[in-house]
């Protein structure tokens, strides 16, 4: 297994629309066992295709205190959605900040698992808006893009400056 690397915004590769998984083979699989073990290095409970830089509609998810419950949803299709629900998001692509997010308090998600079987989900909870923000960075958008223009540009200035001195 291995250790990918994880984009920074504002990198413009975030911004990547991703494309549906047509090909369900070894390649994938490894895919999201890497993809899995960088979720969890970073103590992340998601991680979407795009911020590792494969702009796949491919998703590894596990919300669970033990590690024990690893999710994937490949092409993820919010098939249904009810309520609104506010929660302060972070994300491994913004490392450090967090923020008050208006989401749909519950979700239905239609995907494919690893094997290409597709199921029907119903969410609430922080799954559902963990699969909300995920889903988000397959169609290239990252929470932050929620809050106003000023707190944007400061979270981008900040993170610009950090990723200097770690030069
Ligand atoms: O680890 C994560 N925690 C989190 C907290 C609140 C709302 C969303 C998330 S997802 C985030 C991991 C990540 O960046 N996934 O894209
Ligand atoms: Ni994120």
């Amino acid at each position: 297994m291995a250790l990918l690397n994880i984009l920074h915004y504002p990198d413009e590769r975030l911004h990547t629309v991703a494309t549906p998984v047509q090909t369900f083979d070894d390649a994938l699989r490894i895919q999201i066992d890497n993809m899995f073990e960088t979720m969890y290095d970073a103590k992340g409970i998601g991680l979407a295709a795009t911020q590792v830089d494969f702009h796949k509609r491919l998703v590894v998810m596990d919300i669970s205190e033990d590690h024990n419950e690893p999710r994937v949803f490949v092409n993820p299709v919010i098939v249904e959605k009810e309520g609104e629900t506010v929660y302060e998001e972070g994300c491994l692509s913004v490392p450090g900040i967090y923020d008050k997010v208006t989401r749909a308090e519950k979700v239905k998600v239609r995907a494919l698992d690893r094997d290409g079987k597709e199921f029907e989900l119903e969410a609430d909870g922080l799954l559902a808006i963990c699969i909300q923000h995920e889903i988000d960075h397959l169609d290239g958008k990252v929470f932050v893009e929620y809050l106003s223009e000023m707190k944007q540009g400061r979270i981008r200035t900040k993170l610009k400056k950090r990723e200097r001195q770690n030069m």
